[in-house]
Parts: structure tokens; sequence; C-alpha cells
């Protein structure tokens, strides 16, 4: 279904004469643009984008389905969207109430005509097109060639933040517009708290290392996680027992991944893998969520969300273990659900690897 057929049956099934979208992430479908200025308003009969001199010149060079309006201090957003609502008679208005501040939601009810109910939006970008598939799939392959990349460029003595910004170089060299958050790299133990933003500590020997990142690409997230031993001799490391018992509950997680599974039915394999080991208080966290345009989209594998998964939608997973004082562990990976399981997007292995040495070859 197109965006605007999607559009016009949420208008239908909720009895709305017209929808205003305002956020970025629910804009781009229609407009191209990742931006959060202007509006999209969809009516039953008429499709309109409202932009003002900074990227009118932009869509009017791209814009062929739409009505282009380009507001200015003569003519406000407000106004142009009135003159729209009078001239189609409009009246029940929906508005992404979710993506709009208390402020932004006062301003909106006090300047537009007609009555304002708020919808939401998100749920149309659940299950992606084939084209956003595409796209996300380029932004995997950045980030799996970058992990590679990082997992041969650490050294001891480097710090968290040299590593963090020849990650992002790296990505960036390879198409990607802007790391899709910041940059967590967690050492030793740093590797205790899962949003450990790389740190002007100094990576050490023997330690693991956490780095979790992703790349925008043309709009579109990855997210990906691996722990690394960084470059030791061989001796029995402390937490190589923790880093099997989390790569054993992602696998089962993924392992549980196909269409009409309940999100909280892949929470739980993962969940239970870590709790029969005695580390359930130690993964407090959910065990993954859904990327698009946002890194975190719903639904969530979750204890609590009862979504059941269809083919096209795009999730993580991504258990952890983490101890307090000594370290942790987390693996990270994007799936897409497919018509009978799912397809992990990332080729890089997740076997207790040692920074800077060979892969190992597979059989
Ligand atoms: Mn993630």
């Amino acid at each position: 279904m197109s965006p605007l057929s999607a559009i016009r049956s949420l208008l239908a099934s909720q009895q709305l004469d017209a929808v205003l979208i305002s956020s970025r992430q629910n804009k781009f479908c229609h407009t191209g643009l990742l931006s959060s200025s202007g509006y999209v308003l969809i009516t039953a009969r008429s499709q309109h984008i409202i932009v003002d001199f900074r990227y009118y010149a932009e869509l009017a060079a791209k814009t062929t389905h739409y009505q282009l309006h380009c507001s200015d201090a003569a003519h406000s957003p407000w106004q142009i969207i009135n003159q729209i609502v009078a001239a189609e008679g409009l009246q029940r208005i929906g508005f992404e109430g979710n993506h709009l501040s208390y402020d932004e939601s006062q301003r909106l009810a006090s300047q537009l005509a007609g009555s304002l109910q708020s919808t939401n939006l998100d749920g149309l970008r659940r299950i992606k097109t084939p084209q956003e598939i595409a796209t996300i799939r380029q932004a995997c392959r950045i980030a799996d060639n970058a992990c590679e990349h990082i997992r041969q460029f650490i050294q001891p003595g480097m710090t968290e933040q040299q590593v963090a910004a020849e990650l992002e170089w790296f990505m960036r060299q390879q198409g990607a517009e802007k790391p899709s958050f910041d940059t967590i790299i967690a050492s030793g133990v740093r590797g205790a708290m899962p949003h450990g933003k790389a740190s002007d500590k100094v990576i050490n020997a023997g330690e693991l290392v956490t780095l979790d990142f992703g790349a925008q690409y043309q709009g579109y997230c990855s997210d990906m996680t691996r722990t690394f031993l960084v470059a030791a001799a061989a001796t029995p490391h402390p937490l190589y027992d923790i880093y099997q018992i989390v790569l054993q509950a992602q696998l089962a997680a993924i392992a549980a991944i196909r269409p009409g599974v309940p999100c909280q039915v892949v929470d739980a394999a993962a969940r239970e893998v870590i709790k029969a080991h005695g580390y359930g208080e130690q993964f407090g966290h959910n065990t993954g969520h859904a990327i698009g345009i946002d890194v975190h989209e719903n639904p969530r594998f979750s204890p609590s969300d009862t979504t059941l998964l269809q083919p096209g939608m795009l999730l993580t997973v991504e258990p952890g273990i983490y101890l307090p004082n000594l370290g942790g562990v987390r693996i990270e990976d994007v799936v897409l659900v497919t018509e009978s399981g799912c397809e992990v997007l990332y080729q890089m292995p997740k076997t207790w690897l040692t920074t800077g040495e060979d892969l190992p070859r597979e059989h």
C-alpha cells in the first residue's frame, strides 16, 4: 500500500476528514526530506506539502503528486492550512499528539480551524516496504564492514574516544550520513554500563570492549553490538562463560522469530537462557526493538509487548549481562522477519573474538 493509500484508510477508519503530519519520521515518505520543519496535510481528496523558503526549491524540483505551498511572513502555515480546511469543508482533523510538545499542541489548537483529534501514525511504519528494506540492508552493511575494520584497528593504549572517531570516520567513508546514535564504546569495568558512551578511558589488553553503534544511510538506521577481547595472552578470561551465555540467549531469541509470534515470546526466549544461568537480575533491559527511520521504534522485544510479528518488520536482538565492577557483554543483530522465519542482516561472526587477530575460517 502506498503511503497515501495508507493514510486514506486511516482517515476512513478513524472518521477523520484530514490528517496534519508534523513529525520528521512520518513526513519522510511523503516529502523525501528528513526535517522537522513544515507540514504534510492529507485530506480525502487532496494532499499538500507546506514548507518555507529553505526547503521550497528542493521540493519543487521533485514533488509530483502533492500540492506544494511556500509559507512566509505574510502566509503562515496556519493560514495556508486553514484555507484548505475552508475550501474542502474539513471538520475532524487528526494531528500527531505523540510527537508534539504541550506548547506546540496548544498552539495548534488555537490556530487551526476544525476539531482536532490526536492520532498515532507511527504504526504505519512497522512493516517496511521493499525499498526501505533495501536501504536498511545497506545501512547494516556499512555497520558490518565498520565492525570488522574496528576489530582490526583497536590496540591496547587507545582511548574509547579514539576508537569511536575511527569507527564513525570509517562509516562516513562507506556512505553513512552520520552515526545513527552516539557511539557506545565500553571497555573493561565500563562494560557493566549498557549505554556507556565512548569516554577518555584507555582500553587495556585483556579487557573486553563492547561496541554499540550504527550508521544512518539515506535516512534509515542500523544498530549493531559486538563484544571483543582486547589483544591479550590466551588465558582463561573471567567473562568468557558470560559471553557464551549471552550468545546462547541471542541465538535462542533469533530462533524464536517468525510471523505470528508475539514479541514477548522472543524476549522470553533470550531471558529464560540468562535466568537459567542465574543472571536474570543482570539483564535489566529489553531484548530488542524495531528499527527504521528512528533507531528505536515499536514494537519491542519486551516482556509485555504482545504485538504479533509480521513479514517485513525489522528488529534488533540484543541481550546482555552486566556485572558491576567487573564488566559486561552484549551482542546485537538486526533481523528481518520473513515469510518463513527471519534473516540476520549482519555477516560479522558472533563467536568469542580477539581484536587484531585473523577471523576464524568458515568451514
Ligand atoms: Mn539497539
